[in-house]
């Protein structure tokens, strides 16, 4: 007998996951995008400024944009993250601003305007991955996406228990804010080709890490499995 379904994310859903199969409920699950700032992706930004090579977090935007198509389609909750200071760097240690040493630093004119400070330019997310209407843009000062920011109470406001993460970079901010929400008891999957480290071997090391000890950080999955368990969705409604 076919099952008569009142509203097709009554369901949960499964994404083939490292390091076993990851289900959730379209419903109750965002996709946050982490930082994906001209800062951090494009030549005269903070990243370069560190001395970083900018390409491997660029070679990402196309998976970042097909997941963000994926998620508004299917309704799920989009969350653009963004690390930025206000002009009077009060939220900004300056440890954070001392840190790296460098010549033009954080609050400081450089040539994508004030370094990862709100409403410049190299703050601002890349034209590929703006945000749109219904979406959240969440601005934080710290590497982690729950610290000093009201992240936790929006997502328990939405009703979301699920974060599909992706963004830059992966060791640093999208690592601190995996693991800051799992600690909060939040399901979290890396959607792995979706994120990137200047340090390319860093990232491959940080999806092992996430997945090891039977998941004891959360999944790890291709943007290609996340798309199939929305095919399979549809195939079977
Ligand atoms: C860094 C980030 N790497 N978004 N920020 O400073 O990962």
């Amino acid at each position: 007998m076919k099952t008569v379904r009142a509203r097709p994310y009554d369901y949960m859903k499964t994404i083939e996951a490292r390091p076993y199969a990851y289900a959730f409920d379209p419903a109750h699950t965002a996709v946050v995008m982490i930082d994906m700032q001209r800062d951090f992706l494009e030549p005269g930004g903070f990243g370069a400024m560190l001395g970083n090579d900018v390409t491997p977090l660029q070679r990402i935007v196309p998976a970042c944009r097909a997941l963000l198509a994926l998620a508004r389609a299917q309704g799920l909750h989009v969350i653009h993250t963004q690390e930025a200071h206000d002009a009077q760097l009060a939220d900004c240690p300056p440890a954070k601003k001392a840190r790296g040493q460098l010549a033009c630093g954080i609050g400081d004119a450089g040539p994508l305007g004030r370094v990862l400070v709100a409403g410049e330019p190299g703050a601002g997310f890349v034209p590929e991955l703006q945000p749109q209407s219904g979406d959240t843009v969440l601005r934080k000062p710290g590497k982690g996406a729950f610290h000093a920011t009201a992240l936790d109470a929006i997502l328990h406001a939405q009703g979301i228990t699920h974060l599909l993460i992706a963004g830059v970079t992966t060791e640093v901010c999208v690592q601190s804010t995996m693991r800051e929400a799992n600690d909060r008891g939040y399901e979290c999957l890396l959607v792995q080709d979706c994120a990137a480290s200047y340090f390319p071997a860093f990232h491959d090391a940080v999806v092992e890490m996430v997945v090891a000890q039977g998941g004891i950080v959360g999944w790890a999955a291709p943007l290609a499995a996340v798309q199939a368990a929305f095919d399979e969705a549809a195939q079977a409604a």
